[in-house]
């Protein structure tokens, strides 16, 4: 983990346990601290060693947070951290992964039931222990064991948007390295599968020990798990990073088998089988020939392996795409000649889903306008918040603010870099109405509709009348869910993809890691019925247009083409759509 991550961990829970004790306003401090923090492209330890007025350059960071700060870089932790903690000894991060529970709930339990972990407060629950606190009741604790089992389930993966940066770092290192050959990730991340179990690399070596002991010596490893002559498995950022050190001619084959997915290298094996052909992680063996191809794993004569390409060429189809891999029927695909020409980050001409001061982004419309020029966007559309039911704490514009912000884009679009849409997000009621009148979601360029409020039960019926508006142009993250907090709506995708699609609607793919929703194979069906795709990021500030990627990545998990995406278009035949 960065530097600056650890310390905005430590900053965000002390405002949690501040927060569990009662304290109002300092925790917000103390929060917008550890985000800016966190985002800041300045490395905290440098400032920390200039001492607390370096600190205090990095935004919302006053006096009294910069000296907690240089005694938590020092130390790993700062005075008054310790003595709330000694307070309230609470698993405050696990508790609240929980989906509803917060601090305040967190505290609240602990004072009535001593509930200090996951084990207390399933056990209070159980025990129908939680109906009885004072401002509790049964349904609460009902949602609170629904909600730790959820938290269970997503215990041991990561978010892609945490592994990928680790991934990456690794194969950055292993490129570097004289002995090695050929480098790649595998496994789910490969496919960018929204959530990781462990990364897998994969390297081409003649000297494999070589790679194996600078491995080892990694400095991005906190922990070496094990290591082997052909493969180690070392902790970087409490993640498992697992290394395989393959000889080059066995790369292709390697590459094949460890990107899985498992089901995938199954249909590929049997259809290879059908034809003549045993594969393995060692290569594609043509056994016609052979009286028992089980004898060894290599056995009859060896046609592929080198690369990955060659091994579905020796079996005469053309290479599937690592997102793909999923046995949803690329096999066959394949074989028919049907693979899609799948969508690539390069194609993505501007995002249409992004956040301003205005509501809760941190940025000008002229500032977001210019880094996503900087980006390479051709245009954006300014879609800030609307009020309405999941917008709480004043976040969202009013209709005579959002008349007064569509002024303000109308007054500077023509010294902007780019297109500005001026748009919103609006809010999709439980009935499915939408939370801005009706004459000026007419007048707005960009019309997102999203679910921020009762984000549990059936919600096709509610998608479907959104994308049934006249106005609305996008379904923002239509399930609403996150990952490893709530699943969200359930939806029929294919009912509310033929409403998107029969009224012009698009469905977002938001790429917001905590997010990617819709999800790879709720994409497929929604292509599949013909409703096109936006790929936004629902920025709130400009580093947030780089995870962009990730949206793209589900995308093609979807098997989306560029024709399907809506950003993905030029400016003239996005605003042609949103007409
Ligand atoms: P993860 O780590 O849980 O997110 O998912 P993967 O897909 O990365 O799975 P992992 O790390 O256990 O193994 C990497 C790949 O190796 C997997 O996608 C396919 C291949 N593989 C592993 N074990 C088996 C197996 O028993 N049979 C087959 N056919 N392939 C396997
Ligand atoms: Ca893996
Ligand atoms: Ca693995
Ligand atoms: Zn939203």
């Amino acid at each position: 983990m960065s530097r600056n991550a650890e310390v905005a961990d430590l900053l965000e829970t002390y405002a949690d346990l501040l927060s569990a004790q009662g304290v109002d306003y300092k925790p917000k401090v103390y929060e917008r601290a550890a985000e800016s923090i966190r985002d800041s492209p300045e490395d905290i330890e440098k400032l920390a060693a200039e001492g607390p007025e370096a600190v205090q350059r990095i935004q919302d960071v006053g006096e009294s947070i910069s000296e907690k700060v240089v005694e938590a870089v020092e130390t790993g932790t700062f005075e008054q951290l310790e003595e709330e903690r000694a307070e309230m000894p609470v698993e405050m991060a696990e508790l609240t992964s929980v989906e509803g529970v917060g601090p305040k709930t967190v505290g609240d339990l602990y004072r009535a039931l001593d509930v200090r972990d996951l084990d207390d407060l399933e056990n209070a629950a159980r025990e129908g222990e939680i109906r009885d606190v004072s401002g509790f009741g049964e349904k609460t604790e009902q949602n609170i064991l629904e909600g730790i089992e959820f938290a269970r389930q997503s215990q041991g993966r990561e978010l892609l948007g945490d592994a990928r940066p680790v991934g990456e770092a690794a194969l950055e290192f292993f490129e570097a390295i004289p002995e090695a050959g050929r480098c790649e990730l595998a496994g789910s991340l490969r496919r960018w599968k929204p959530t990781i179990g462990d990364i897998d690399v994969l390297v081409g070596s003649d000297d494999r020990q070589a790679v194996i002991d600078a491995f080892t010596e990694w400095d991005e490893a906190d922990e070496v798990i094990e290591a082997g002559t052909d493969k180690a498995s070392v902790r970087s950022d409490g993640q498992r990073v697992d290394l395989r050190v393959v000889v080059p001619e066995e790369f292709g084959s390697a590459l094949q088998y460890f990107t899985g997915s498992k089901e995938h290298n199954i249909r590929f094996r049997n259809y290879a089988i059908d034809r003549g052909f045993k594969i393995n992680e060692y290569g594609v063996f043509d056994v016609s020939d052979v009286e028992d191809p089980d004898a060894g794993q290599r056995v009859g004569e060896r046609v592929a392996g080198e690369t990955e390409e060659g091994m579905y060429e020796a079996v005469g189809l053309p290479c599937v795409e690592p997102e793909m891999r999923e046995d949803r029927g690329e096999i066959a695909a394949a074989a028919d000649g049907d693979l899609p020409d799948l969508v690539g980050e390069g194609d993505v001409r501007g995002d249409l889903h992004l956040h301003t001061h205005w509501s809760d982004g941190g940025f000008t419309i002229e500032e977001m306008a210019e880094a996503a020029a900087e980006f390479g966007h051709d245009y954006i559309s300014v879609c800030d918040h609307a009020t309405g039911p999941g917008m709480v704490g004043g976040v969202g514009l009013d209709d005579d603010e959002l008349r007064e912000q569509l002024a303000e884009i109308r007054a500077i679009e023509d010294d902007l870099p780019i297109t500005v849409f001026a748009g919103v997000e609006a809010n999709i009621a439980e009935d499915g109405g939408i939370s801005v009148a009706d004459d000026l979601l007419a007048d707005l360029d960009c019309v997102v509709a999203s679910p921020h409020s009762k984000l549990e039960g059936d919600g096709t019926d509610r998608l479907v009348a959104a994308a049934e508006h006249p106005s609305v142009d996008i379904i923002g993250h239509p399930s609403g869910r996150m990952i490893h907090q709530r699943p969200g709506l359930e939806l029929d995708v294919d009912a509310v993809a033929r409403a998107a699609a029969d009224h012009d609607t698009a469905l977002e793919v938001n790429s917001n890691p905590h997010r990617l929703d819709l999800w790879g194979s709720a994409v497929k069906q929604a292509v599949e019925e013909g409703a096109t795709i936006a790929i936004d990021t629902d920025a709130h500030s400009p580093p947030e247009y780089g995870l962009v990627r990730y949206g793209v990545h589900t995308a093609r998990r979807g098997w989306a083409q560029a024709d399907d995406v809506l950003s993905a278009r030029d400016a003239e035949g996005v605003r042609e759509f949103l007409h």
